[in-house]
């Protein structure tokens, strides 16, 4: 079996290495044009000629858990697209929501602000009770982040394409329930794969729904968000604050209004990075799972577009 790794942005060496361990009887190589024909495929933002040679491929593994760079490529519909399935992702990314969230409710900026300021002032505490989180997403990292959430107490809703019932949440589905899930919530959390659907799907419209003094935590793709209406909505002060860790642009252009609005929070794309021992551990046993005609969790629907 012949596995070929075509990863931009990363670098090969230590993941050639860790493939070759994790599958002793394949012959692992890092992909340039004219290489042999593979049998699976280990990428992450590959190019489109690596699929247009790659012919004899059974299935492409993306080293991340959202597919939308993928598929924007041409690649044959006999070429099983699989995701990586949490692989030590979920647990980061409720780390990274509840700090947030926690950072905003229990006013840590301001703290921090006194603190380098040499001044000693106690805040009002705020409930919980006013700050009911809405995540968008219940899959793998939405309902783990949805789970960690409640942990602390916070009224939680969810909303989803198709109905979930997860303890303690509060789920909404498909379009037609959105504006409730938006009354309901102030804290929105953006958890959604990017979709034809769900492009600009945060925007003036949605925003507005959410309660007054709401606030935002893009965790997902950039473009879920319409920028300038994110800036409107804080500007009308509707919406409190955001934390972004996603952009249109990456690395977000230095003369971007992000960078120094007071009100956002950014972090360069850091908030779930992917693990390499736990993506080839996961994709090992993918690889096993499909030459022995079982069943493969994380397979990418490629009409849904997730
Ligand atoms: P999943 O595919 O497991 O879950 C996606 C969720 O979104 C599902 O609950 C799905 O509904 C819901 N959904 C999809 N389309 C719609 C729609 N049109 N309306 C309502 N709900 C919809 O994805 P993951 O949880 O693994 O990841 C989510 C995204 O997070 C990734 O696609 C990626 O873009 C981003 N990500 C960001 C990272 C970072 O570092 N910032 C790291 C990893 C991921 P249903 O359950 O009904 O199918
Ligand atoms: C992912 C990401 O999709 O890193 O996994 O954004």
């Amino acid at each position: 079996m012949r596995v070929s790794l075509c990863c931009t942005d990363t670098a090969p060496a230590p993941w050639l290495e860790s493939l070759r361990s994790a599958l002793p009887g394949a012959e692992v190589t890092q992909w340039q044009p004219g290489a042999a024909l593979a049998d699976y495929a280990v990428v992450w933002a590959p190019p489109q000629a690596f699929f247009d040679e790659q012919t004899r491929l059974r299935a492409a593994f993306n080293i991340g858990a959202g597919v939308d760079a993928l598929l924007q490529l041409r690649i044959p519909s006999a070429v099983r697209l699989v995701r990586l399935d949490d692989a030590g992702m979920s647990v980061q990314m409720a780390e990274y929501v509840c700090h947030a969230l926690i950072r905003h409710t229990r006013e840590l900026g301001a703290y921090e602000a006194g603190m380098r300021q040499g001044r000693w002032s106690y805040r009002k505490p705020l409930a919980r009770a006013d700050f009911p989180v809405g995540i968008m997403g219940l899959g793998v990292l939405g309902e783990r982040v949805a789970r960690a959430v409640a942990q602390f107490d916070f009224p939680v809703n969810g909303w989803s394409r198709s109905p979930k019932a997860i303890a303690g949440v509060q789920c909404f589905a498909g379009k037609g329930q959105l504006p409730a899930f938006l009354a309901a919530s102030r804290v929105l959390v953006c958890l959604l794969p990017l979709t034809e659907e769900t492009r600009d799907i945060v925007n003036r419209s949605l925003l507005s729904q959410l309660q007054a003094g709401a606030y935002l935590i893009n965790v997902a793709r950039g473009a879920h968000v319409v920028d300038e209406d994110l800036l409107y909505m804080l500007s009308t002060g509707h919406l409190a604050g955001a934390t972004l860790d996603v952009f249109r642009t990456e690395p977000l252009p230095p003369a971007h209004p992000f960078w120094t609005h007071p009100a956002i929070t950014l972090t360069p794309h850091a908030s779930a990075r992917t693990l390499r021992s736990e993506s080839i551990a996961q994709i090992a046993g993918k690889i096993a799972a499909m030459e022995s005609g079982g069943p493969v969790a994380g397979l990418v629907d490629r009409q849904r577009g997730y």
